[in-house]
Protein backbone atom coordinates (compact mmCIF):
# COMPACT_ATOMS: atom_id res chain seq x y z
CA UNK A 1 0.00 0.00 0.00
CA UNK A 2 1.18 3.88 -1.00
CA UNK A 3 0.99 6.16 1.37
CA UNK A 4 2.27 9.66 2.25
CA UNK A 5 3.38 10.06 5.70
CA UNK A 6 4.24 7.08 8.24
CA UNK A 7 5.13 7.58 11.71
CA UNK A 8 6.17 4.58 14.14
CA UNK A 9 7.60 4.20 17.57
CA UNK A 10 4.15 5.74 18.84
CA UNK A 11 2.60 4.98 22.20
CA UNK A 12 -0.89 6.08 20.77
CA UNK A 13 -3.97 6.44 22.69
CA UNK A 14 -6.53 5.60 19.82
CA UNK A 15 -9.93 6.30 21.81
CA UNK A 16 -11.51 4.07 19.39
CA UNK A 17 -14.34 2.97 21.59
CA UNK A 18 -13.91 -0.91 20.09
CA UNK A 19 -10.46 -0.82 22.63
CA UNK A 20 -10.51 -0.83 26.10
CA UNK A 21 -10.42 2.88 28.24
CA UNK A 22 -7.93 5.06 25.77
CA UNK A 23 -7.69 2.56 23.34
CA UNK A 24 -3.82 2.39 23.87
CA UNK A 25 -1.52 0.77 21.33
CA UNK A 26 2.19 0.27 22.71
CA UNK A 27 4.56 0.36 19.59
CA UNK A 28 2.31 1.58 17.35
CA UNK A 29 2.21 2.84 14.05
CA UNK A 30 0.15 5.17 11.49
CA UNK A 31 0.15 5.84 7.83
CA UNK A 32 -1.53 8.91 6.27
CA UNK A 33 -2.91 9.09 2.94
CA UNK A 34 -4.33 12.36 0.70
CA UNK A 35 -5.26 13.70 4.60
CA UNK A 36 -6.48 10.79 6.17
CA UNK A 37 -5.48 7.96 8.56
CA UNK A 38 -4.50 4.86 5.90
CA UNK A 39 -3.66 2.55 8.92
CA UNK A 40 -2.87 2.77 12.46
CA UNK A 41 -2.21 -0.43 14.74
CA UNK A 42 0.97 -2.27 16.81
CA UNK A 43 3.94 -2.08 14.28
CA UNK A 44 3.99 -5.51 14.56
CA UNK A 45 0.96 -6.19 12.51
CA UNK A 46 1.59 -3.49 9.98
CA UNK A 47 0.93 -4.41 6.31
CA UNK A 48 3.75 -3.68 3.62
CA UNK A 49 3.51 0.22 3.63
CA UNK A 50 5.30 1.92 0.38
CA UNK A 51 5.88 6.36 2.36
CA UNK A 52 7.08 8.76 1.08
CA UNK A 53 7.78 10.10 4.18
CA UNK A 54 8.81 8.28 7.41
CA UNK A 55 9.51 9.69 10.91
CA UNK A 56 10.73 7.93 14.35
CA UNK A 57 8.60 8.86 16.93
CA UNK A 58 10.86 7.73 19.51
CA UNK A 59 8.46 6.19 21.91
CA UNK A 60 6.06 9.27 22.71
CA UNK A 61 2.45 9.75 23.00
CA UNK A 62 0.10 10.19 20.17
CA UNK A 63 -3.65 11.26 20.46
CA UNK A 64 -6.07 12.56 18.13
CA UNK A 65 -5.80 16.54 17.67
CA UNK A 66 -7.60 18.31 20.42
CA UNK A 67 -11.11 19.84 19.81
CA UNK A 68 -12.42 23.13 21.63
CA UNK A 69 -15.90 22.24 20.94
CA UNK A 70 -17.08 25.69 22.54
CA UNK A 71 -15.56 29.22 21.94
CA UNK A 72 -16.78 32.27 21.52
CA UNK A 73 -13.41 33.42 19.81
CA UNK A 74 -14.05 36.13 17.38
CA UNK A 75 -14.91 39.65 19.15
CA UNK A 76 -13.36 42.62 19.40
CA UNK A 77 -12.28 44.76 22.75
CA UNK A 78 -11.74 42.79 25.94
CA UNK A 79 -12.89 43.50 29.88
CA UNK A 80 -9.80 43.80 31.39
CA UNK A 81 -10.95 47.14 32.72
CA UNK A 82 -14.27 45.57 33.99
CA UNK A 83 -12.05 42.53 35.61
CA UNK A 84 -10.39 45.19 37.47
CA UNK A 85 -13.85 47.32 38.56
CA UNK A 86 -14.86 43.47 40.01
CA UNK A 87 -11.70 43.22 42.17
CA UNK A 88 -12.45 46.69 43.44
CA UNK A 89 -15.67 45.31 44.76
CA UNK A 90 -18.14 46.24 42.14
CA UNK A 91 -20.70 44.23 40.94
CA UNK A 92 -22.12 42.54 38.09
CA UNK A 93 -24.98 44.72 37.53
CA UNK A 94 -22.83 48.31 38.50
CA UNK A 95 -20.77 47.23 35.41
CA UNK A 96 -23.92 46.61 33.20
CA UNK A 97 -24.37 50.16 34.37
CA UNK A 98 -21.31 52.00 33.53
CA UNK A 99 -21.43 50.46 29.83
CA UNK A 100 -19.97 46.80 30.76
CA UNK A 101 -21.33 43.38 30.46
CA UNK A 102 -21.85 41.28 26.64
CA UNK A 103 -22.99 44.32 25.50
CA UNK A 104 -19.61 46.31 25.51
CA UNK A 105 -18.64 43.49 23.49
CA UNK A 106 -21.21 43.66 21.53
CA UNK A 107 -20.76 47.53 20.85
CA UNK A 108 -16.96 46.98 19.86
CA UNK A 109 -17.44 43.96 17.67
CA UNK A 110 -19.87 46.24 15.92
CA UNK A 111 -17.73 48.77 15.37
CA UNK A 112 -14.76 46.24 13.84
CA UNK A 113 -14.42 45.31 10.10
CA UNK A 114 -14.00 41.80 9.28
CA UNK A 115 -10.00 41.97 9.10
CA UNK A 116 -10.35 43.61 12.50
CA UNK A 117 -12.10 40.63 14.01
CA UNK A 118 -10.12 38.10 12.44
CA UNK A 119 -6.92 39.73 13.37
CA UNK A 120 -7.84 40.14 17.47
CA UNK A 121 -9.09 36.17 17.02
CA UNK A 122 -5.65 35.11 15.49
CA UNK A 123 -3.41 34.95 18.48
CA UNK A 124 -6.37 33.25 20.70
CA UNK A 125 -6.36 30.86 17.69
CA UNK A 126 -2.67 30.48 18.24
CA UNK A 127 -2.25 29.66 21.39
CA UNK A 128 -4.68 26.96 21.39
CA UNK A 129 -2.65 25.77 17.83
CA UNK A 130 0.31 25.69 19.95
CA UNK A 131 -1.28 23.04 22.73
CA UNK A 132 -2.40 20.65 19.66
CA UNK A 133 -6.02 21.99 18.94
CA UNK A 134 -6.55 20.51 14.87
CA UNK A 135 -10.76 21.61 15.36
CA UNK A 136 -12.05 24.22 17.00
CA UNK A 137 -15.75 25.30 17.37
CA UNK A 138 -16.70 28.89 16.68
CA UNK A 139 -20.10 31.00 17.79
CA UNK A 140 -21.30 34.18 16.88
CA UNK A 141 -23.50 36.12 19.29
CA UNK A 142 -21.45 39.54 19.60
CA UNK A 143 -23.61 41.38 17.18
CA UNK A 144 -27.08 40.36 17.99
CA UNK A 145 -28.06 41.65 14.01
CA UNK A 146 -28.01 40.42 10.95
CA UNK A 147 -24.68 42.11 9.56
CA UNK A 148 -22.29 41.87 12.60
CA UNK A 149 -23.60 38.39 13.47
CA UNK A 150 -22.81 37.39 9.48
CA UNK A 151 -19.31 39.13 9.94
CA UNK A 152 -18.63 37.40 13.15
CA UNK A 153 -19.04 33.89 11.42
CA UNK A 154 -17.20 34.77 7.68
CA UNK A 155 -14.51 35.95 10.24
CA UNK A 156 -14.66 32.46 12.14
CA UNK A 157 -14.73 30.83 8.78
CA UNK A 158 -11.43 32.70 7.20
CA UNK A 159 -9.80 31.45 10.26
CA UNK A 160 -10.09 28.04 8.78
CA UNK A 161 -8.33 29.31 6.34
CA UNK A 162 -5.63 31.82 8.04
CA UNK A 163 -4.41 28.24 9.48
CA UNK A 164 -4.42 24.75 9.52
CA UNK A 165 -7.35 23.55 11.78
CA UNK A 166 -10.90 22.78 11.25
CA UNK A 167 -13.30 25.11 12.36
CA UNK A 168 -17.00 24.62 13.15
CA UNK A 169 -19.66 27.67 13.33
CA UNK A 170 -22.25 28.10 15.41
CA UNK A 171 -25.05 30.92 15.13
CA UNK A 172 -25.47 32.42 18.73
CA UNK A 173 -27.87 35.50 17.73
CA UNK A 174 -30.05 34.24 20.96
CA UNK A 175 -27.31 35.03 23.51
CA UNK A 176 -28.52 38.47 25.02
CA UNK A 177 -30.92 41.46 23.64
CA UNK A 178 -29.13 43.92 21.90
CA UNK A 179 -30.21 47.58 23.18
CA UNK A 180 -32.19 48.73 19.95
CA UNK A 181 -34.71 45.77 20.96
CA UNK A 182 -36.04 47.57 24.13
CA UNK A 183 -36.62 44.84 26.33
CA UNK A 184 -38.88 43.25 23.79
CA UNK A 185 -37.32 39.67 23.93
CA UNK A 186 -40.32 38.24 22.01
CA UNK A 187 -40.16 40.45 18.92
CA UNK A 188 -36.11 40.01 18.78
CA UNK A 189 -36.67 36.18 18.98
CA UNK A 190 -39.43 36.52 16.11
CA UNK A 191 -37.13 38.70 14.05
CA UNK A 192 -34.09 36.01 14.15
CA UNK A 193 -35.79 33.26 13.19
CA UNK A 194 -38.12 35.04 10.35
CA UNK A 195 -34.52 37.02 9.37
CA UNK A 196 -31.39 36.51 10.62
CA UNK A 197 -31.32 32.70 11.31
CA UNK A 198 -32.68 31.84 7.33
CA UNK A 199 -30.22 34.57 6.07
CA UNK A 200 -27.45 33.09 7.93
CA UNK A 201 -28.75 29.54 6.79
CA UNK A 202 -28.99 30.67 3.27
CA UNK A 203 -25.11 31.98 3.09
CA UNK A 204 -24.14 28.68 4.47
CA UNK A 205 -22.17 30.15 7.41
CA UNK A 206 -23.63 28.51 10.06
CA UNK A 207 -22.77 24.99 11.07
CA UNK A 208 -25.21 24.71 14.04
CA UNK A 209 -27.34 26.82 16.05
CA UNK A 210 -26.91 27.83 19.75
CA UNK A 211 -28.94 29.88 22.39
CA UNK A 212 -27.91 30.83 25.58
CA UNK A 213 -31.41 29.95 27.48
CA UNK A 214 -31.14 31.54 31.08
CA UNK A 215 -33.15 34.17 33.48
CA UNK A 216 -31.16 37.24 31.96
CA UNK A 217 -31.26 35.55 28.45
CA UNK A 218 -34.38 33.53 26.64
CA UNK A 219 -36.22 31.42 28.07
CA UNK A 220 -37.85 28.09 27.13
CA UNK A 221 -40.65 29.20 24.67
CA UNK A 222 -38.05 31.74 23.10
CA UNK A 223 -35.35 29.12 22.96
CA UNK A 224 -37.59 26.33 21.23
CA UNK A 225 -38.91 28.80 18.86
CA UNK A 226 -35.45 29.27 17.36
CA UNK A 227 -34.62 25.23 17.44
CA UNK A 228 -37.96 25.29 15.32
CA UNK A 229 -36.46 27.45 12.79
CA UNK A 230 -33.17 25.28 13.15
CA UNK A 231 -34.92 22.35 12.11
CA UNK A 232 -36.76 23.54 9.50
CA UNK A 233 -33.11 24.79 8.05
CA UNK A 234 -31.28 21.30 8.42
CA UNK A 235 -29.25 23.16 10.90
CA UNK A 236 -28.49 21.08 14.43
CA UNK A 237 -29.21 22.68 17.54
CA UNK A 238 -27.15 23.21 21.09
CA UNK A 239 -27.89 25.15 23.95
CA UNK A 240 -26.23 27.00 26.98
CA UNK A 241 -28.37 25.48 29.65
CA UNK A 242 -28.74 25.35 33.40
CA UNK A 243 -25.34 27.54 34.06
CA UNK A 244 -26.81 29.93 36.10
CA UNK A 245 -30.53 28.27 36.94
CA UNK A 246 -31.96 25.52 36.16
CA UNK A 247 -34.73 26.33 33.35
CA UNK A 248 -34.70 22.67 31.95
CA UNK A 249 -31.98 23.77 29.78
CA UNK A 250 -30.61 20.18 29.66
CA UNK A 251 -34.03 18.13 28.95
CA UNK A 252 -34.92 20.84 26.22
CA UNK A 253 -31.73 20.32 24.29
CA UNK A 254 -32.54 16.20 24.79
CA UNK A 255 -35.92 16.83 23.54
CA UNK A 256 -34.38 18.58 20.32
CA UNK A 257 -31.93 16.07 19.84
CA UNK A 258 -29.50 18.63 20.26
CA UNK A 259 -25.37 17.88 19.39
CA UNK A 260 -24.83 19.25 23.23
CA UNK A 261 -26.15 20.76 26.02
CA UNK A 262 -22.99 23.19 27.58
CA UNK A 263 -22.73 24.26 30.95
CA UNK A 264 -25.09 22.64 33.44
CA UNK A 265 -24.14 23.33 36.64
CA UNK A 266 -27.60 23.23 37.91
CA UNK A 267 -28.91 20.38 35.44
CA UNK A 268 -30.98 18.14 37.60
CA UNK A 269 -31.18 14.38 37.37
CA UNK A 270 -33.92 14.50 34.84
CA UNK A 271 -31.98 16.90 32.90
CA UNK A 272 -28.87 14.09 32.97
CA UNK A 273 -30.84 10.78 32.06
CA UNK A 274 -32.51 13.17 29.41
CA UNK A 275 -29.04 14.24 27.62
CA UNK A 276 -28.04 10.13 28.02
CA UNK A 277 -31.08 9.20 26.47
CA UNK A 278 -31.34 11.17 23.39
CA UNK A 279 -27.02 11.08 23.08
CA UNK A 280 -26.90 14.96 23.54
CA UNK A 281 -22.92 15.33 24.47
CA UNK A 282 -22.99 17.24 28.16
CA UNK A 283 -20.46 19.65 27.51
CA UNK A 284 -18.47 21.14 30.57
CA UNK A 285 -16.83 24.57 30.94
CA UNK A 286 -15.06 24.83 34.28
CA UNK A 287 -13.29 28.07 32.73
CA UNK A 288 -16.33 29.64 33.01
CA UNK A 289 -16.66 28.09 36.68
CA UNK A 290 -14.27 29.11 37.77
CA UNK A 291 -13.59 32.67 36.17
CA UNK A 292 -17.05 33.51 37.84
CA UNK A 293 -16.43 32.32 40.88
CA UNK A 294 -18.94 29.83 40.78
CA UNK A 295 -19.87 27.38 43.77
CA UNK A 296 -22.71 24.60 42.31
CA UNK A 297 -20.62 21.73 40.11
CA UNK A 298 -22.57 20.41 37.40
CA UNK A 299 -23.50 16.89 38.37
CA UNK A 300 -20.79 14.79 36.84
CA UNK A 301 -22.06 11.76 39.17
CA UNK A 302 -25.29 11.74 37.49
CA UNK A 303 -23.99 12.02 34.11
CA UNK A 304 -21.99 9.12 34.47
CA UNK A 305 -24.65 7.30 35.91
CA UNK A 306 -26.68 7.83 33.29
CA UNK A 307 -23.60 7.01 31.20
CA UNK A 308 -24.07 10.48 29.37
CA UNK A 309 -20.88 11.69 27.07
CA UNK A 310 -19.01 14.14 28.41
CA UNK A 311 -17.03 16.61 26.55
CA UNK A 312 -15.07 19.42 28.15
CA UNK A 313 -14.17 23.17 26.53
CA UNK A 314 -12.29 26.02 27.02
CA UNK A 315 -16.13 28.62 26.44
CA UNK A 316 -13.38 30.93 25.87
CA UNK A 317 -15.04 34.55 25.40
CA UNK A 318 -14.06 37.91 27.30
CA UNK A 319 -16.70 38.23 29.84
CA UNK A 320 -16.87 34.90 31.75
CA UNK A 321 -13.76 32.92 30.42
CA UNK A 322 -10.89 34.89 28.63
CA UNK A 323 -9.16 31.53 28.41
CA UNK A 324 -7.10 30.18 25.42
CA UNK A 325 -5.76 26.90 26.86
CA UNK A 326 -7.79 23.21 26.45
CA UNK A 327 -4.39 22.05 28.79
CA UNK A 328 -5.43 24.06 31.21
CA UNK A 329 -9.16 23.28 30.96
CA UNK A 330 -8.77 19.96 31.17
CA UNK A 331 -6.69 20.28 34.66
CA UNK A 332 -9.75 22.53 35.86
CA UNK A 333 -11.77 19.43 35.06
CA UNK A 334 -10.26 17.31 36.93
CA UNK A 335 -9.39 19.50 39.77
CA UNK A 336 -12.74 21.37 40.26
CA UNK A 337 -15.15 19.03 38.95
CA UNK A 338 -13.47 15.40 39.48
CA UNK A 339 -13.02 14.02 36.26
CA UNK A 340 -10.54 10.87 35.49
CA UNK A 341 -7.54 11.21 33.42
CA UNK A 342 -9.59 9.25 30.64
CA UNK A 343 -12.42 11.60 31.02
CA UNK A 344 -10.34 14.47 30.84
CA UNK A 345 -8.98 13.48 27.15
CA UNK A 346 -12.06 11.60 25.64
CA UNK A 347 -13.61 14.80 26.88
CA UNK A 348 -11.53 16.94 24.36
CA UNK A 349 -11.33 14.51 21.54
CA UNK A 350 -13.97 11.68 21.11
CA UNK A 351 -16.40 13.19 22.88
CA UNK A 352 -16.17 16.96 21.82
CA UNK A 353 -16.14 15.49 17.57
CA UNK A 354 -19.45 14.16 18.98
CA UNK A 355 -20.66 17.42 20.69
CA UNK A 356 -19.75 19.19 16.64
CA UNK A 357 -21.46 15.72 14.90
CA UNK A 358 -18.03 15.34 13.41
CA UNK A 359 -17.86 11.85 14.90
CA UNK A 360 -17.60 9.95 11.62
CA UNK A 361 -14.46 12.37 10.87
CA UNK A 362 -12.15 13.19 13.62
CA UNK A 363 -12.13 12.80 17.79
CA UNK A 364 -10.12 9.00 17.68
CA UNK A 365 -7.69 7.50 15.21
CA UNK A 366 -9.37 5.09 12.82
CA UNK A 367 -8.33 4.46 9.54
CA UNK A 368 -10.71 6.88 7.26
CA UNK A 369 -10.48 9.68 9.49
CA UNK A 370 -8.45 12.72 9.17
CA UNK A 371 -5.46 12.02 10.51
CA UNK A 372 -5.07 15.03 12.93
CA UNK A 373 -2.46 13.80 15.60
CA UNK A 374 -1.28 15.82 18.62
CA UNK A 375 2.29 14.12 19.69
CA UNK A 376 3.50 14.85 23.33
CA UNK A 377 6.45 14.60 25.20
CA UNK A 378 5.32 13.47 28.43
CA UNK A 379 5.67 9.35 30.18
CA UNK A 380 2.26 9.31 31.01
CA UNK A 381 -0.89 10.76 29.46
CA UNK A 382 -1.91 12.01 33.32
CA UNK A 383 0.90 14.33 32.48
CA UNK A 384 -1.92 16.22 30.28
CA UNK A 385 -4.54 17.26 32.82
CA UNK A 386 -1.77 16.93 36.03
CA UNK A 387 -0.12 20.26 34.46
CA UNK A 388 -0.62 23.71 34.80
CA UNK A 389 0.97 26.29 32.17
CA UNK A 390 3.25 23.74 30.74
CA UNK A 391 3.01 22.97 27.33
CA UNK A 392 4.48 19.43 26.27
CA UNK A 393 3.58 19.43 22.84
CA UNK A 394 5.86 17.79 20.58
CA UNK A 395 4.42 18.27 17.31
CA UNK A 396 0.98 18.72 15.64
CA UNK A 397 -0.13 16.99 12.58
CA UNK A 398 -3.47 18.36 10.96
CA UNK A 399 -4.75 16.45 7.85
CA UNK A 400 -1.50 14.41 7.74
CA UNK A 401 0.71 17.42 7.93
N1 LIG B 1 -22.56 32.23 28.92
C1 LIG B 1 -21.62 32.96 29.52
O1 LIG B 1 -21.18 32.77 30.62
C2 LIG B 1 -21.19 33.93 28.56
N2 LIG B 1 -22.07 33.75 27.49
C3 LIG B 1 -22.79 32.74 27.70
O2 LIG B 1 -23.59 32.33 26.89
C4 LIG B 1 -20.95 35.33 28.91
C5 LIG B 1 -20.38 36.01 27.72
C6 LIG B 1 -19.92 37.38 28.02
O3 LIG B 1 -20.04 37.88 29.16
O4 LIG B 1 -19.40 38.02 27.09
FE1 LIG C 1 -20.40 29.95 26.01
Amino acid sequence: MKVDRLWTGARIATLDPARPGLGVIEDGAIAAYEGRIAWVGPVREMPGLEAAEKADLEGRWVTPGLIDCHTHLVYAGNRAHEFELRLAGASYEEIARVGGGILSTVKATRAATADELVAAALPRLDALIAEGVTTIEIKSGYGLELDTEARQLRAARRLGKERPVSVATTFLGAHALPPEAEGDKDAYIARLCAVMLPSIAREGLADAVDAFMEGIAFSGGQTARVFEVAKRLGLPVKLHADQLSNLGGAALAARYHALSADHLERTDEAGAAALAKAGTVAVLLPGAFYFIRETHKPPVDLLRRHRARIAIATDSNPGSSPLTSLLMTMNMAATLFRLTVEETIAGVTREAACALGRQAEVGTLEAGKWCDLAVWNVERLAELPYRMGFNPLHARIWRGR
